[in-house]
């Protein structure tokens, strides 16, 4: 209240909750102000970062995209939904304002002609958000920014290794799409770099009339872990989240998670890319990333395929804010936020053999 009034004067005097101000400061009212995440304080200067347990970051790119386009308005999208959020969750009894220090870094200046150019700026401002030991969250943008996200986590790897876990209705294992590195290629790449072996990928919620054949080829010759929605919903969440832990973990030092929002039945999420009907339920999937967060040491998140001028209501986008509030709640459960001290994987010197181009 002190700063609402510092910086936005104390209210009219007809006002009875003296607790307001006369320019809206802070949570209040959810319809108004700047659209931050969870009207998270904006950090301009990203030399900062360290200073906050988690940092969200927009990656606006959609150059990927090889239907619909329009996630390059994802980060905005999901923004604008927050605000329907308070940092409070009955269930869990985590209020994310008390319990961690989140900031807002804004977006990667991608550059829509290029998806290798922004690759490069992609990996290079993940590189920074790892490093600097805050954790990275990352606000699609189209699925091939996870082999650029994944790469700069990479560089601070040191010797290090990770794990992926990838919801999705699609493998994106392929290695080229129209003749580039698309929305269906990132697995491909991010395995190739020796610090993500694909014997710790591992897929969940693959299914349906969208995935193609050269990417499954891929999965079969690199032994990737696939579970298909029916294998999930038959074996059980429980099971299902085991085996991802387990294979996910075997060998590695933390695990990084993937989350494109198709992996949800096309109903609850029609503002994607890809729309594949008969995927999980929102309540499904939630339950399947609570059981993998809780349980893995997370190094980053994202959540991509968001397209607002596709999505209904904002419900696609909600979804969204839904999974990365929810994560952020498991992650502090689970005693892996606020961080007690810098992991042992986050390494300051930059391994040079993980791309030499971006620095
Ligand atoms: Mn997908």
């Amino acid at each position: 209240m002190e700063r609402g009034h510092a910086f936005g004067l104390a209210p009219a005097d007809s006002i009875r909750d003296r607790t307001i101000s006369t320019f809206s400061r802070g949570e209040l009212p959810h319809f108004a102000g700047i659209n931050t995440f969870l009207k998270a304080p904006y950090l301009e200067d990203v030399h900062q970062v360290g200073g906050h347990d988690v940092a969200v970051l927009g990656v606006p790119h959609d150059s990927g995209a090889t239907y619909r386009p329009g996630t390059r308005f994802g980060p905005q999208g999901i923004r604008q939904m927050s605000a329907l959020y308070t940092p409070y969750n009955y269930e869990m009894g985590v209020d994310l304002r008390e319990q961690i220090t989140l900031c807002d870094v804004g977006d990667i200046f991608t550059i829509p002609g290029s998806n290798e150019k922004s690759f490069d700026q992609i990996s290079k401002g993940m590189a920074h958000v790892f490093a600097s030991g805050a954790f990275p969250i990352v606000l699609g943008g189209d699925h091939s920014i996870g082999f650029p996200t994944l790469r700069g986590i990479c560089r601070h790897l040191g010797h290090h290794k990770v794990g992926i876990i990838h919801f999705d209705r699609h493998v994106d294992t392929q290695e080229t799409d129209l003749d580039e590195r698309m929305h269906t290629c990132p697995w491909f790449h991010a395995t190739n770099m020796a610090h993500a072996p694909a014997r710790n990928l591992v897929q969940l919620g693959i299914g349906g009339w969208q995935v193609p054949r050269p990417g499954v080829k891929v999965c079969r010759e690199r032994n990737t872990n696939v579970l298909t929605v029916t294998d999930i919903t038959e074996m059980g969440l429980e099971a299902a989240a085991r085996f991802a832990v387990e294979r996910a973990s075997d060998g590695t030092d933390c695990v990084y998670v993937s989350f494109d929002i198709d992996c949800i039945d096309a109903g609850f999420v029609p503002g994607t890319g890809w729309p594949e009907p008969g995927g999980l339920l929102p309540r499904e999937a939630l339950k399947l990333l609570e059981l993998v967060v809780r349980n893995v040491t997370v190094c980053g998140l994202e959540v991509v395929e968001v397209s607002p001028p596709y999505d209904v209501s904002g419900i696609t986008a909600l979804m969204a804010t839904r999974v990365v509030c929810d994560a952020m709640a498991h992650l502090v459960i689970s005693g892996q936020l606020p961080r007690q001290g810098r992991p042992s994987w986050i390494q300051e010197a930059c391994a040079m053999d993980v791309g030499q181009a971006w620095r």
